[in-house]
């Protein structure tokens, strides 16, 4: 006998629903309650089970078309049907308890009355939601509730530490507590049933909680029902309006039709870091690709480092004593920013070397001495600056920046030097245009010149652009060795520390007092190779201690 299976009543106000999957073919043989729709209202999205049994001979509705409540979806022939055509066909369990489908040659089904509601009091599974990505399980340390407790939505149930996080899962349905299926020191896994519930009389509308094996069409033609209730309040406290660095929400399943999360999957994109704009916070097809788009929007800002860096929340210090709060200064935020990008993005190696400078200090006194009137002081730093220039003409690497998303390299025939100088209100680097043009003692005058003006605020924007390398001189402060950032987009920044008499074994059986001057040599690995950089610095170092070779 042929019967039809329309669409039942869906809830209040509902008279059509999007068809989001067909889980069945024209041939297929259903039985009752096996899901053989995906439909999407404007409050959900829901498996619709089948009411009749059969071999079905007209399907009437294919993906993306709207159906009406009562509109016919298909037609069954509910004769009998050989029990092996079942098995074959669908491969499927009766219900989803532990009666498998008999396996007496024939079984012959009834048609269920269509006007059969969705909406029913039933025993519902909680299972282990998912956890964030690569999280497949977690130990659990409490199960909060017990056999006879009524619990609501959002009620923390289970209190599981996974390799990250020890986190409180809360149910997603509301009812009575009949069965509990886990104990304290049980590894839980991810789609796992926790608990089963004696759902409360609420239009709880059911959604499929995934896992791995759900992704397989097989399973998704089964009619074992894998089903826990969507949370009718808000969407999860915990709000995914952050990127690909925020923390997975874990209250609950995230709201998503089962071909929405398999998208999300196949596409590589967390669902439970989507945030849904539906009621409830209910994710659909659009809101992932609008979250993938701008994760890849935030990739490319990063200049295809992938550096999408969020602050952590600071801690209430007021609890462990006094303090004081100040705004930052421009300079401040704005070194913090760049400094802060360029330690990210930039693969640092830091090379040291020690260059006995003492043949060069004495002349660089005497010659100090000698000008003193002219009121023109050489310093350690103008010296360096010039011996640099001559290492960047040897070495061009040095003198380059490095587009990623281009992946270019963009060598530079011209000489910028910045010098890190250190001002009451911060860290100022003024570039020396053109030093390969100057003379160690017009090197001298400007760098002063550009010190003072940055010391008194009187620097200007032309003064600190289109540097090619920088040094920083801490050495007039003190320490030994310091490892110095790169200055973005620059490729390598050299360090200079306190140069101090020490004593070097002469290689005739003594050892003499010589001033050494410790360097650090930071680069940008990704242009710049370990053996370049030895060779670069040794090139300074033997520039220092060879200064007849400099001028
Ligand atoms: N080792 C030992 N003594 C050093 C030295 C070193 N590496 N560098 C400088 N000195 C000495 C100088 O010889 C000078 O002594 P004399 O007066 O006897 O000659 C004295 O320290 C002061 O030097 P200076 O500061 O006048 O001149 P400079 O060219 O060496 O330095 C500048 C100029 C602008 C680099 C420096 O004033 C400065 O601001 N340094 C700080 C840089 C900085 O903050 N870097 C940090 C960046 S990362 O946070």
């Amino acid at each position: 006998m042929a019967t039809e299976f329309k669409l039942p009543e869906l809830g209040e106000n509902i008279e059509a629903a999007d068809v989001v999957a067909v889980l069945v073919s024209e041939g297929d043989t259903v039985i009752k309650d096996q899901a053989i729709l995906e439909i999407e209202t404007d409050k959900a999205t829901i498996e619709v089970p089948s009411t009749v049994e059969g071999k079905i001979t007209n399907l009437l509705i294919k993906v993306g078309d709207k159906v009406k409540v009562g509109a016919t979806i298909l037609i069954v022939d509910e004769g009998k049907i050989v029990e092996s055509k079942i098995k074959s066909e669908s491969g499927i369990k009766k219900d989803n308890k532990t009666s498998e489908v008999k396996t007496e040659p024939e079984v012959e089904y009834k048609a269920t009355p269509i006007t059969k509601s969705l909406f029913k009091k039933e025993i519902v599974d909680f299972y282990l939601p998912e956890l964030g990505e690569n999280i497949e399980a977690a130990d659990v340390l409490n199960v909060l509730v017990k056999v006879g407790d009524v619990i609501e939505v959002d009620q923390a149930i289970l209190e599981i530490e996974t390799d990250k996080a020890t986190i409180e899962v809360p149910s997603s349905v509301a009812g009575k507590v009949v069965e509990v299926l886990i104990k304290s020191g049980d590894k839980a896994k991810v789609g796992q049933v926790i608990i089963k519930v004696e759902a409360a009389d609420v239009e709880s509308v059911e959604t499929k909680i995934e896992n791995k094996d759900e992704a397989k069409e097989t399973t998704r033609q089964s009619a074992k029902k894998e089903t826990v209730p969507i949370p009718t309040g808000e969407r999860p406290s915990i709000q995914p309006m952050e990127l690909d660095d925020q923390p997975p929400i874990l209250k609950g399943a995230a709201p998503a039709a089962p071909s929405v999360r398999r998208i999300a999957r196949e596409i590589g994109v967390d669902i439970n870091k989507v945030p849904g704009s539906g009621s409830n916070g209910r994710i659909s097809m659009d809101d992932v690709k609008a979250y993938s788009k701008k994760l890849h929007e935030s990739y490319a800002k990063g200049g295809g480092t992938g550096l999408n860096i969020k602050s952590e929340s600071l801690p209430d210090f007021t609890k462990f004593g006094v303090i004081k709060k100040t705004e930052m200064t421009n300079i401040r935020k704005k070194t913090a920013d760049h400094l802060s990008y360029a330690w990210a993005s930039i693969p640092h190696v830091t090379q040291f070397d020690k260059a006995d400078i003492t043949l060069l200090e004495k002349t660089r006194k005497e010659l100090n001495k000698e000008n003193e009137k002219s009121g023109t002081k050489l310093t350690v730093t103008a010296i360096l600056v010039k011996i640099i220039v001559e290492a960047l003409k040897e070495f061009p690497q040095f003198n380059s920046s490095i587009d990623m998303e281009k992946k270019e390299i963009i060598y530079k025939e011209y000489f910028n030097l910045g010098v890190a100088v250190d001002t009451d209100f911060g860290l100022i680097v003024p570039v020396i245009k053109n030093v390969d043009k100057k003379s160690l003692t017009e090197i001298s005058v400007e760098m002063n010149a550009l010190a003072e003006k940055a010391r008194n605020k009187k620097i200007g924007l032309d003064d600190l652009q289109g540097g090619c390398f920088t040094i920083s001189n801490l050495g007039g402060i003190g320490g030994t060795y310091f490892t110095p950032i790169v200055n973005s987009p620059e490729v390598a920044i050299l360090g200079v520390s306190r140069g101090a008499l020490e004593p070097v074994w002469n290689g005739f059986g003594v050892f003499e007092p010589r001033l050494l001057l410790p360097l650090s040599l930071s680069y940008d690995h990704r242009i710049i190779d370990g053996a370049d950089a030895i060779r670069f610095l040794r090139f300074v170092v033997e520039a220092l201690e060879q200064p007849l070779r400099l001028l």
